[in-house]
């Protein structure tokens, strides 16, 4: 790996059908890039057939961990295992090829000027396929909401399809996170702000799974709602240098 490498940091919980489509693709979009997949002890066994199947590619790491799942925790160990390594830049995306690598090359593009690029659905040039209209309208009034409580200012704070540089993640703190599902997402944003970073948003076009199911829970959407008013009235988030 150069020194000023690019992670791509992949979450995984139960993707078999998906994994043998996403990572020849992604090494085909984005050929300069690692990949780590960070897989919470699957019982569908997909960290084996990564391991299995693209094991021979020096590209690609598995970290697996083990204990309480959690996605949140999953990306922590992700950019912590990055910053551990010396990578320049972390791009992070979904398993479930909702997220497509041949968007990657812009986000690391756009990284070389700004500290975050947010991989934005409702941005010009964004988009999503396939969604049902109840999931779109459901992401729209969540991103205004978030937009509105935490008066972030960027379209797309929910998004999972991301580039970090190396600068950013050391400058946020991420050990002390304590969201999950799209709550983190906003979390990571907010603690971009308020270090001072600069972000941008990037189109991205967004594709509604096909395979595998969705792990999104009542929990996740509960965290999601009163997440963004902690972090605007008692986040109590203070940003110590990591690294
Ligand atoms: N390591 C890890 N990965 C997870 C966990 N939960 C979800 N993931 C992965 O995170 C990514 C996003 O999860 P999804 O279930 O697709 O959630 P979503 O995109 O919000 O929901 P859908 O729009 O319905 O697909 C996928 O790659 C999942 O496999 C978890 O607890 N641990
Ligand atoms: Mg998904």
């Amino acid at each position: 790996m150069a020194a000023d490498g690019v992670l791509t940091i992949v979450p995984t919980y139960n993707e078999r059908d998906n994994i043998p489509l996403l990572v020849p693709r992604l090494f085909a979009e984005a050929p300069e890039s690692d990949l780590l997949i960070v897989d919470d002890a699957s019982p569908d066994g997909t960290a084996d057939l990564a391991q299995d199947r693209f094991g021979n590619d020096a590209r690609l790491h598995i970290l697996r961990r083990t204990g309480l799942r959690g996605l949140g925790r999953s990306y922590v160990d992700g950019y912590l295992w990055a910053l551990e390594r010396g990578y320049g830049r972390v791009v992070q995306m979904d398993a479930d090829l909702s997220h497509d690598p041949r968007h990657i090359a812009a986000l690391v593009a756009v990284s070389h000027r700004n500290d975050v690029v947010l991989g934005s659905r409702y941005c010009q040039g964004g988009g999503v396929e396939n969604w049902p209209r109840r999931r779109l309208a459901l992401s729209i009034f969540a991103n205004r909401y978030v937009a509105a409580v935490t008066r972030l200012g960027v379209a797309d704070a929910t998004s999972g399809f991301r580039c970090y540089t190396r600068k950013a993640l050391a400058a946020m703190d991420v050990r002390s996170i304590a969201s999950n599902g799209y709550a983190f997402q906003v979390e990571m944003t907010y603690r971009a702000r308020l270090a001072g970073l600069s972000i941008a948003e990037s189109p991205i076009v967004f594709t509604d799974r096909t395979l595998g199911h969705s792990k999104m829970s009542k929990r996740v959407i509960w965290e999601s709602i009163w997440m963004p008013w902690k972090l605007r009235f008692g986040g109590g988030i203070t940003l110590g240098s990591q690294k």
